[in-house]
């Protein structure tokens, strides 16, 4: 590293941007190794309040124009644009990369799996052939007498109607509640294939196309319904079919999974493919030799962000962070090589990667970084990349000069709740459904559900915003379900064990604890969301609690978001009827027409809405609320209080 850099003065103290010890610790280092990492940029580069209100429009070369975001409707661009197009058109935007961003990742899990039916590829199997029945059941294929390839391959071909459908309704729709899909249609919002719909988005957004905020909206909500109920949806349904359907795992979280002593590496990105094949690598008996006779006591492959989420729910692979931690992990000394493929990778990471020198490999083609070494992974032949990945970590192990610390901390928790584990958990063997769920919620042990979802984002203390909230819900008896980094975040503050359920409210407490079950449940990665809708719509048809998911009692947010994909997910939640709470900063101006429609007209035209806080009690206060209002709808906002009458009567008759 840079001599004349060392010693270097962090523009923060690294207590006052985490809340995670370890990458604290790591922070503290950076500052003796004069390293800087997203959170130096982030307290240095102060955000454009322009652009942070969404009052810029840069569409065409006769701005950019920027408005006021005081007096929003003061002035308006050189075409006319008002701030409700300008703000209307950069949200669309954001949902249609977001969008592409899933659909574009499922869409190649679509590919892999074409080549493993096919028999092209020959390193991956169907491993959920359960799963494979059900999906293609799902969709209306007759299964019956038919072979797992022949149902695959006609999968295949239905499934891929989700990104290019030019007319009609995608395939998933089939799952989508009666009355939730009758609001879509009504607002001609069902969506086609995600390809026409990304293609329209980002047509209407052009200088001079749709300049009318309601109806830029209302593309915006089928565009995103392509991506909840379409791109990620597939890739969840393709990643089960092929690596197996998550079921309850016990899991270890935070840098402490790191070890001094052995090879280390790390994955991180968001395709389980890499990941997969990796595992196959450091099991190979020549590179644990190989190791070996480097000195190390063996290789310790380690999953960071949501393609780490997803093995930790697959195969309970240690987990070093989340999205704020991955340029502090490698400030341990301790990686000897940091394996990505696509999403949520900081260019940033390349300077750290240097040095520490530790190979930064990128292996995707659409994703290289200048900087990283390129190292193409190919499925057909997949061992031949993860092979030479090894091969480098052994030798950035054996060459290792500069001290090596790791932090101690490592956290215990139990992750890998799929919506068809829920039902199993829940109602048994023999009763497998929702319906326990449904009752629970019903009689009041449960208050009910959010999905606390999302990144993390150095321009708010990492994971307080995600685990202030979560505690405030369980204790509230809201059971919380959870993805991506925000579930990272609670397995280190070591609330996903079934002990944890003592920090839940009685009723809560009640269920956790005759199930053995968590009151925060890891799901997965953030195309995995797609298991919360399902589990919505399981709720609505198991019955009892409305008929349609935005009768549900159920709230989502993303404390902590920063990349466009989540604005796709909050906006397909939005959609699918449901309350979704944003916090750190909303890329719209209060007052104006679009904030209305987004944050209340959608409600009333049978969607759910948006809503936004950075403060993670007032958010809780927001879902609670929510949850509760939705209670009263139902009739069963009583339910509750007799539950807790019933509890204190026989307390009374007890003592009596
Ligand atoms: Ni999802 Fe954000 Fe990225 Fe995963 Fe983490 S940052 S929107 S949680 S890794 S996609």
């Amino acid at each position: 590293m840079d001599k004349e850099k060392k010693e270097k003065k962090a523009p923060f103290q690294p207590k006052d941007v985490t809340t995670c010890e370890a990458t604290a610790q790591m922070l503290e280092k950076a500052a003796r190794d004069g390293v800087t990492t997203a959170f130096h940029r982030a307290a240095t580069m102060k955000a454009c309040p322009i652009g942070k209100d969404s009052a810029c429009c840069k569409h065409c070369g006769m701005g950019p124009c920027r408005l006021n975001s005081k007096d929003p409707y003061g002035k308006v661009g050189v075409c006319g644009a008002t701030i409700d197009t300008i703000m209307a058109r950069n949200f669309a935007r954001m949902v249609a990369t977001g969008t592409a961003c899933h659909s574009d990742h499922g869409m190649s899990m679509l590919d892999l799996f074409r080549g493993v039916v096919k028999g092209e590829i020959k390193d991956y199997t169907l491993k959920d052939t359960l799963k494979l029945e059900a999906v293609a059941e799902s969709v209306g294929i007759d299964i019956e007498g038919k072979t797992h390839q022949e149902m695959a391959l006609e999968l295949c071909d239905v499934l891929e109607r989700t990104y290019t459908q030019v007319e009609g309704e995608i395939p998933f729709v089939s799952r989508v509640p009666e009355k939730t899909l009758e609001t879509w249609r009504k607002h001609g919002v069902v969506p086609r294939g995600a390809m026409r719909e990304i293609m329209e988005m980002l047509a209407r957004t052009h200088i001079g196309m749709d300049q009318e905020y309601n109806n830029i909206v209302q593309q915006c909500s089928r565009t995103a319904l392509s991506d909840g109920w379409g791109g990620s949806m597939v890739a969840t349904e393709i990643g089960d079919i092929l690596f197996g359907t998550p079921s309850p795992i016990s899991i270890e979280v935070n840098m402490g999974v790191l070890k001094e002593d052995h090879v280390n590496i790390i994955i991180h990105g968001h395709e389980p493919n890499l990941f997969e094949s990796m595992c196959e690598s450091v099991n190979e008996p020549t590179l644990v030799e190989a190791a070996k006779k480097a000195g190390a006591k063996g290789i310790n492959l380690v999953g960071m962000c949501c393609s780490g989420a997803e093995m930790l729910v697959r195969h309970g692979i240690p987990h070093a962070g989340n999205f704020s931690s991955t340029e502090e992990v490698l400030i341990t000394g301790a990686v000897d090589a940091m394996a990505v493929d696509i999403q949520c990778i900081k260019q940033g990471l390349v300077s750290v990667a240097a040095c520490y020198q530790t190979p930064l490999i990128t292996t995707d083609r659409r994703c290289h970084i200048e900087g990283a070494v390129h190292v193409h992974f190919d499925e057909r032949n997949p061992k031949e990349c993860t092979d030479e990945i090894v091969i480098k970590a052994i030798s950035r192990f054996q060459n290792r000069k500069l001290p090596v610390e790791i932090p101690q901390q490592r956290n215990i928790g139990v992750h890998g709740f799929s919506h068809e584990y829920i039902q199993y958990m829940l109602g048994g063997t023999f009763r497998s459904s929702y319906t326990p769920l449904n009752d629970n919620i019903i009689n009041g042990r449960i208050r009910g559900v959010a999905g606390v979802v999302g990144c993390t984002n150095p321009r708010v203390k990492q994971d307080f915003v995600h685990v202030e909230l979560v505690k405030e819900l369980i204790k509230n008896d809201v059971l919380v379900v959870q993805t991506g980094c925000s579930q990272i975040a609670l397995a280190k503050a070591g609330l996903t064990t079934p002990e944890s359920a003592v920090l839940a409210g009685p009723g809560l407490r009640e269920v956790c604890e005759t199930v053995g079950m968590p009151p925060v449940l890891g799901i997965g990665s953030c195309v995995d969301n797609s298991r919360i809708l399902m589990a919505c719509a399981e709720m609505v048809k198991t019955g009892g609690l409305g008929d349609s998911i935005a009768d549900l009692p159920v709230a989502g947010a993303a404390p902590e978001w920063m990349s466009e994909k989540a604005i796709a997910i909050g906006h397909y939640f939005v959609a699918s009827g449901v309350f979704t709470v944003f916090g750190v900063t909303f890329p719209i101006i209060e007052g104006t027409k679009f904030h209305q429609l987004l944050f209340e007209g959608l409600e009333a035209q049978g969607f759910g809405k948006w809503g936004f806080s950075a403060d993670p009690h007032e958010m809780a206060k927001m879902m609670i609320a929510h949850i509760d209002k939705k209670r009263k709808a139902l009739g069963i906002d009583k339910a509750r209080e007799r539950i807790l009458m019933d509890m204190a009567d026989r307390q009374k008759l007890e003592v009596a």
